[in-house]
């Protein structure tokens, strides 16, 4: 990625949102680039960027397609943009992206959760339509992340087939913009904070194209007031009595990043920042030096007809949502979200656990089901694993690259639920946590979470992990209805087991729930019911008092949302405490009550 930073408008930088109608055209025989749609796409239909052709149809086969895909889109770059570097940005392309301008290829993105900047400076011409083509490609495999398989129907269609439970919406769903910004430009920053004696200290890191450049870095309060100013690419920033960010109180500087050539101003990038310290010390996660429990979900970007496509209305609510029921946290399972995600959560003063799209490494969906069988598909013994660390540590570098300086970032997940319980899957995590832990200045915690079966004898991945998260389904997958008694029992034995262990350590339960549908009561409770859903929190919540070392519960999910079809779903996954439609379930006032 040419540049990890977030598009703004300044006197060196300008953008301009490409969004809009597109032309689309499946490719399901890989035709396209032999037959020239790099130029031209012959028979192309309208489609919304962002957005998701599986939410947007009504034939099935069109709904379920795999395989390759074209968007095409002219646009014009006037010549007073000339001079300046072109490049175009994409907030995502799901799951990979060849980009050609003019029918010249310019650049290549595996990854369908992260942003890429392609150089189309030397392609385009100024004061004329240009022509922006895109040949995705949605398939799912064990070489790239997230994992899954494909099968070919009868009819010859190719059917994805995810190793992950959530629908395998693809295309362009996130922002896509147009950039001019100066030849030689800042491409990223970076920071770290230090606290002692009422003074903050700023270490910082800039990055640039240019070495023979100047800078001069200025801290801002938040109404503008000058806090502190130095210069050099590499350097320290002091703050006295320091506003420190925390949820109760996001307190938000500014920093405002200037690049000199021979005394001129070349380049200019303004930030918002939050001072404040994340570290793990026994088994507490502090924040700011205090200790802090994290209350929230594992949430998902979901939503009707838009899929995952980025809507900053569904952002808003969603937090406004999370903040009445008194949350402070939430997961980005299983996919670094958009970019906004994050702001938002800066302003509002949440805390965001940001994984990285390795979900569905265990060659299974129900693993959780595999695992506790002590079923093992040997996931990491497969010819395709170093090729797939490539590319999971790609995608970790490029997620750190980019969240980096979120005060609300407070933790990496690098895993969900893969298998674990096989010495290749420690070797292979073992690498992929030594190769993460270079990457972030502010050394946050590193994590990922164990699927149920994962537990303190048979598990080889909490070691590596500075927090524990566990997923479990007991009273749900395992012991449910009228076994919840057992399911207790179970819950209880495990976390003993943990504590056995004495690993001083702290734990978060990153997934517990009960699919529940919004419109079944019953008494006495039964599975699927809003009082069995009541039930099933009760009980983990009076088993977590007794165990100190847990230090947070996340719970599974925010909202309903949509799935592969299959007897274990009715329309989706229906664990949310809200509906999809973002209505509270009965357990969202008992959740508001328990974290107010
Ligand atoms: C899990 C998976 C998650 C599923 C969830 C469930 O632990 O990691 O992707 O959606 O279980 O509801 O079954």
């Amino acid at each position: 990625m040419e540049s990890a930073l977030y598009p703004i408008q300044n006197k060196y930088r300008f953008n301009t949102l490409m969004n809009g109608s597109w032309q689309f055209e499946t490719d399901p025989d890989s035709i396209g680039l032999k037959e020239g749609w790099n130029k031209e796409l012959p028979d192309p239909e309208a489609m919304p960027v962002p957005g998701t052709f599986a939410k947007l149809t009504t034939k099935r086969e069109r709904k379920y397609y795999t395989g390759d895909f074209w968007y095409q889109k002219d646009f014009f770059v006037p010549s007073f943009l000339q001079g300046r570097d072109i490049f175009i940005r994409f907030g995502s392309v799901t799951h990979r992206a060849k980009v050609f301008i003019n029918g010249h290829e310019v650049g290549q993105h595996e990854g369908g959760f992260l942003p890429f900047q392609v150089k189309i400076s030397d392609y385009i011409q100024f004061d004329q339509s240009n022509r922006l083509t895109i040949l995705v490609n949605n398939e799912l495999s064990e070489k790239t992340i997230p994992c899954g398989t494909e099968t070919v129907l009868s009819n010859g269609q190719k059917l994805a087939q995810p190793y992950f439970d959530f629908f395998n919406y693809s295309g362009i769903m996130r922002n896509v913009w147009l950039l001019a910004l100066p030849q030689i430009q800042i491409t990223n920053f970076k920071l770290d904070y230090q606290l002692s004696n009422n003074t903050a200290t700023i270490n910082y890191q800039i990055e640039s194209n240019d070495n023979d450049t100047e800078f001069k870095i200025t801290l801002l309060d938040h109404e503008e007031a000058l806090i502190s100013t130095t210069s050099k690419d590499t350097g320290r920033l002091t703050v006295k009595n320091p506003h420190l960010w925390q949820p109760s109180d996001p307190y938000l500087y500014k920093i405002k990043i200037e690049m000199l050539q021979n005394a001129k101003i070349v380049d200019e990038y303004i930030d918002q920042i939050g001072i404040r310290t994340i570290k793990v010390v026994n088994d507490k996660i502090l924040l700011n030096n205090q200790p802090i429990y994290l209350k929230g979900f594992g949430k998902h970007e979901d939503f009707n007809i838009l899929g995952k496509v980025t809507n900053e209305s569904i952002i808003k609510r969603d937090y406004e949502c999370m903040k009445w029921i008194g949350a402070n946290c939430f997961r980005s399972s299983h996919y670094p979200y958009a970019e906004e995600w994050y702001q938002y959560a800066d302003k509002y003063g949440f805390l965001i656990i940001d994984e990285v799209p390795a979900v569905g490494l265990n060659r299974s969906v129900t693993n959780f089901l595999n695992v506790t069988n002590s079923n093992q598909s040997h996931f990491f013994a497969a010819k395709t694993v170093p090729q797939l660390k490539q590319v999971h540590q790609q995608e970790i570098k490029e997620m750190i690259d980019r969240d980096q300086r979120h005060p609300s970032v407070i933790a990496w997940s690098l895993f969900n639920e893969p298998e674990s319980t096989t010495p290749e899957s420690y070797d292979y995590f073992q690498d992929i946590f030594t190769y993460a832990k270079k990457l972030d200045p502010q050394k946050r915690p590193y994590t990922g979470t164990l699927v149920m079966g994962s537990g303190p004898k048979a598990d080889r991945l909490h070691s590596l992990c500075d927090i524990v998260c566990l997923n479990r389904y007991y009273g749900w997958y395992v012991a449910g209805g009228p076994e919840i008694v057992n399911a207790k029992r179970m819950l209880m034995d495990e976390l003993n087991g943990w504590q056995d262990l004495k690993l001083n350590k702290p734990f978060v339960f990153t997934k517990f729930g009960a699919d529940t549908l919004a419109s079944l009561h019953q008494l006495p409770d039964e599975m699927w019911s809003q009082e069995y859903q009541n039930e099933y929190y009760q009980m983990y919540f009076d088993i977590f008092k007794k165990y100190p070392f847990i230090q947070g519960e996340l719970v599974w999910n925010f909202a309903d949302f949509k799935t592969s079809e299959g007897i274990m779903r009715v329309g989706g996954n229906a664990k949310g405490v809200f509906t999809r439609e973002r209505e509270p379930k009965d357990i969202a006032f008992v959740l508001r009550k328990r974290w107010r």
